[in-house]
């Protein structure tokens, strides 16, 4: 599909604007929103390929990072984070990355598979501290508080979290989720996470669970 190349090679290169007149024509001439979706997922891992192999550095990797959140603000309609999903919420989330940590594509997809399954999410953003998130569960009692990591540094602040929780008394009322790609099954059991997902469909999944 031509329109799906041109969509890979503009966020190669990083170009929202390009996205941005892509994306509309290319869904209304018939291309399926997910496989769009797949598409900038496999031109991530690529990114993630060539910054680990020193083949692409940190200035391209934000350009792409930033052309990809932009995409998903316009795609995510069309994934299901409609009006229908939101009128029928079945279960509240709190969600952010962790204190220290930037990366927000994991957690922008977790929103997206939440919302779509009619969790209603209260998104925190990145580099949420362990207070802010408790602040947070005080003030929006959530069923589920989801926290990503992409950092093996960051990744203890999932244990931080968790611990501040228990300290003000909030553990017992929340489900909580933690992700990310170092964050594991064992790690997660580990600091008493209830919820591990390696990805955002999974999580959705276990969403259903609390949700059921
Ligand atoms: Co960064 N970065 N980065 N980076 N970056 C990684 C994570 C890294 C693995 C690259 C590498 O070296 N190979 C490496 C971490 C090494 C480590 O700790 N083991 C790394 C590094 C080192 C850094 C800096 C320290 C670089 C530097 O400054 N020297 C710096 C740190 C900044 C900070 O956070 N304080 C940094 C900065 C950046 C950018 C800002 C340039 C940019 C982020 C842009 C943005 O997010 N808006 C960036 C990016 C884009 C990456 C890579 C290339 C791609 C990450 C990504 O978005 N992947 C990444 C390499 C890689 O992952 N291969 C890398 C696509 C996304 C869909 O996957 O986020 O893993 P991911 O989410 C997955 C799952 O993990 C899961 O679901 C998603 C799939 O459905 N998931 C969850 C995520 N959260 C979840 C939560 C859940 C459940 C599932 O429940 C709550």
């Amino acid at each position: 599909m031509e329109a799906l190349q041109e969509i890979r090679a503009a966020l190669e290169k990083g170009q929202s604007a390009r996205l941005r007149e892509l994306l509309g024509p290319a869904v209304e001439a018939g291309t399926p929103p997910d496989r769009i979706l797949r598409t900038m997922l496999e031109v991530m891992e690529q990114v993630g390929k060539g910054f680990k192999e020193d083949r692409v550095f940190i200035p391209e990797v934000l350009m792409v990072g930033r052309a990809f959140n932009l995409s998903l603000d316009f795609l995510a309609p069309l994934l299901g984070e409609g009006e229908a999903a939101k009128s029928c919420h079945l279960a509240k989330a709190v969600l952010g990355t962790v204190k220290g940590d930037i990366h927000d594509i994991g957690k922008n997809l977790v929103k997206l598979m939440f919302t779509g399954s009619g969790v209603e999410v209260v998104d925190l953003g990145v580099d949420v501290s362990p207070e802010a998130f408790v602040e947070a569960v005080r003030v929006h009692k959530p069923d589920i508080l989801a926290m990503s990591a992409l950092l093996t540094t960051t990744m203890p602040q999932q244990r931080k979290t968790i611990r501040a929780l228990e300290k003000a008394g909030l553990r017992q009322g929340v489900a909580v989720f933690v992700g990310g790609a170092p964050v594991t099954e064992a790690y997660a059991r580990e600091i008493g996470a209830d919820y591990y997902s390696s990805d955002a469909g999974e999580a959705m999944e276990m969403a259903r669970v609390v949700i059921d």
